[in-house]
């Protein structure tokens, strides 16, 4: 059984409660006959409602927490020490296309360091969560980086560039070429919370994105430092929240993929 403080439980509780409404419309999305700007306009409010069920809920168990969200950005608290770092919907895009890859990520600092991480996917009802020194969990089984040593049996994630994202395009595809070439294969699911997770859960043997922010790693960074992993920004520092790029594998793999990444020369 996992240990859960009663901070993650409440993270957990609002989770489930924003996840809820949440699978609603997502069922709904399949069948709805929409206008071109129909859809996303839907997938918007579904975001915002769902940020707002987890402020509410978040803030009534502990009130003065400040938040750092992907829709309603820096809300400060009274207590100065906490912050809940939310992201609503991630993988939206998967949503909005009815697939059912996507997570509400919620992770928690104290004093600025990471120290619990919740990530929920409401649809396959798969519920990841991790705190600082009481390791990772999947719906309450412990979780562990796999333990490959080698690239060439490695499977690795990543997020490419989409319209409206081309400025690292090209390196992503000289990044994406090297990796292609040393291991057994890429897969790009589009939610960096879920690519974690499964990192954290030895699925993936590892995940490199950039452009990232925030919301999109908070609580992933937590899942695979319990996990047994190794966190780090793509030169191999510790940026890796606020920096916009991460590179996360096991103990092995992590300095080869950091390497091969820096020789692909982007
Ligand atoms: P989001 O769904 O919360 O926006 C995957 O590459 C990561 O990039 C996801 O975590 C996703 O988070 C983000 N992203 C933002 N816009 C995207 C888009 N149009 N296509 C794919 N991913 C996107
Ligand atoms: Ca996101």
């Amino acid at each position: 059984m996992a240990y859960n403080s009663p901070a993650l439980n409440v993270m957990t509780a609002a989770a489930r409660k924003a996840g809820r409404p949440l699978v609603r419309d997502f069922n709904e999305l399949e069948n709805l006959q929409i206008s071109m700007k129909g859809p996303a306009d839907f997938v918007t409010h579904a975001d915002k409602r769902t940020e707002h069920i987890l402020i509410e809920e978040l803030s009534k168990a502990r009130p003065g927490y400040g938040f750092l969200g992907e829709e309603g950005g820096v809300v400060e608290g009274k207590d100065a020490t906490h912050r809940f770092i939310i992201d609503p919907i991630d993988g939206t895009t998967n949503f909005m296309h009815g697939v059912p890859h996507f997570a509400i990520s919620i992770g928690l600092e104290r004093e600025g360091k990471l120290i619990a991480g919740v990530v929920y996917n409401p649809v396959t009802d798969d519920l990841y969560t991790a705190e600082k020194g009481h390791g990772a969990y999947l719906n309450n089984r412990r979780l562990r980086v796999a333990g490959r040593k080698d690239l060439p049996q490695s499977l690795i994630a990543t997020g490419l560039p989409w319209l409206g994202r081309e400025d690292g395009m090209n390196r992503a595809m000289v990044e994406t070429a090297a990796v292609l070439g040393a291991t057994s294969g890429i897969r790009r699911f589009g939610s960096a919370s879920l690519d974690m997770a499964f990192v954290a859960a030895g699925r993936f043997d590892g995940f490199w994105e950039r452009g990232l922010y925030p919301w999109d790693v908070a609580a992933g960074i937590v899942l695979v430092r319990e996990a047994g992993g190794v966190v780090s920004d793509m030169d191999g520092g510790a940026d890796m929240l606020t920096g916009g790029s991460l590179l996360t594998s096991n103990e092995h793999l992590h300095p080869q993929l950091l390497k091969l990444l820096k020789e692909a020369g982007a």
